[in-house]
């Protein structure tokens, strides 16, 4: 199986955020994962945001005058559904994600639902769609990157107009002037570059609604929509590494493991780690995440003994979900939260 000089070339603009990242609450600006369909685009000195459609009083705001409104900050864990791609078997051609496509943002912004309450969401409306200032082809198909989100959702969540990531405006590679945050939810739905909000009475059917980010178990699968992120937990992997495969190596002993785990669909609920592949597990202790959409820390004592090891890390969450052993494949190669696998070999 190989990556291509194509998937090469994505991978190289978009980047991952390297493990040992995991020991940050919140996640360092420049070590959060990264994703850009396109183009970064550059917002104009003129930049506005417009919401309007299904409304009944259209709405235009400043930067300034976004930043007037009564602001929210949250700290919110976010991950591409593409995350674990690379793991899948046939091999799925897209951004090849391994396992580190996650970060945690510090976002401060403005909720969306008192803005829409305020336009008015006239009664009948479907979905409100997001459009960013970005433009490019996908699958043929000439695009503003867009997404929407079902009305309910929109009015009735804690979706963020975010201006603000780690105390700082929006750095321009993660959405600057505006970006939409919905806790919870995988990492395309987070339009960046954010400039309309348009309410609309009928499903919307843009691309990356209606064609990409759907599960579909072949071509001809009309599939279900990707919303909510799955669980997952990993690890810092420990000791140190070798250069070009990774592999961990660790003098024998008690060593701490720890690493974070996430699910958009109910607070974690636990975490288990295996040192045998996953022949065995055992729960890790469980910290409170700090915010009820960021990860939460785990930690684990593991009595390292010489020889070759391989660790394991899973998490299962309040509503009973829980991280497969094995890949499950789907065309679009999204979601696919298979346990983590750490080789590390112990040795004085
Ligand atoms: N306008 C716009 N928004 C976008 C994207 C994009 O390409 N254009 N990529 C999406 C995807 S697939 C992901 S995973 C997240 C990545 O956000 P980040 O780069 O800030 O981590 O942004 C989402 N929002
Ligand atoms: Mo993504």
């Amino acid at each position: 199986m190989g990556v291509s000089m194509d998937e090469l070339q994505l991978a190289a603009r978009n980047h991952g955020m390297p493990l040992e990242a995991l020991r940050y609450d919140v996640t360092p600006v420049g070590l959060h994962y990264l994703l850009v369909h396109f183009d970064v685009p550059a917002a104009p000195e003129s930049w506005r945001l417009e919401i309007g459609g299904c409304v009944d009083r259209p709405v235009s705001l400043s930067l300034d005058d976004l930043r007037a409104l009564p602001s929210t900050t949250r700290i919110v864990t976010m991950e591409c559904a593409g995350n674990g791609r690379a793991r899948l078997d046939p091999h799925v051609v897209s951004q090849p994600w391994l396992a580190e496509a996650v970060g945690t943002g510090e976002w401060k912004g403005v909720e969306i639902a008192p803005l829409l309450e305020q336009a008015g969401v006239r009664d009948g409306s479907v979905d409100v769609v997001f459009a960013g200032l970005d433009r490019g082809i996908d699958g043929g198909v000439d695009q503003v990157y867009e997404r929407s989100l079902p009305v309910g959702d929109a009015l009735g969540g804690d979706a963020l107009l975010a201006y603000e990531l780690n105390g700082e405006p929006l750095p321009p590679q993660h959405g600057f002037p505006l970006r939409l945050v919905v806790p919870g939810w995988y990492g395309m739905t987070n339009v960046k570059w954010l400039e309309r909000i348009t309410v609309v009475d009928a499903p919307f059917t843009g691309y990356q609604q209606a064609h990409a980010y759907r599960f579909r178990r072949s071509e001809g699968d009309e599939g279900v929509p990707v919303t909510r992120m799955q669980p997952r937990a990993l690890m810092v992997p420990p000791g140190v590494p070798d250069f070009m495969t990774r592999r961990r190596f660790v003098e024998p002993g008690t060593i701490r493991l720890e690493g974070r785990a996430w699910s958009g669909l109910a607070p974690v609920a636990a975490v288990d780690v295996s040192a045998d592949g996953g022949a065995t597990w055992s729960g890790a202790d469980l910290q409170h995440p700090p915010d009820p959409a960021a990860w939460a820390g785990w930690s684990f004592e593991w009595e390292a003994a010489e020889g070759d090891h391989e660790l394991a890390c899973r998490a299962r969450d309040a509503h009973g979900n829980e991280q497969p052993l094995e890949p499950e494949w789907n065309v679009g190669g999204y979601s696919n939260n298979a346990v983590q696998r750490v080789a590390v070999t112990v040795r004085r």
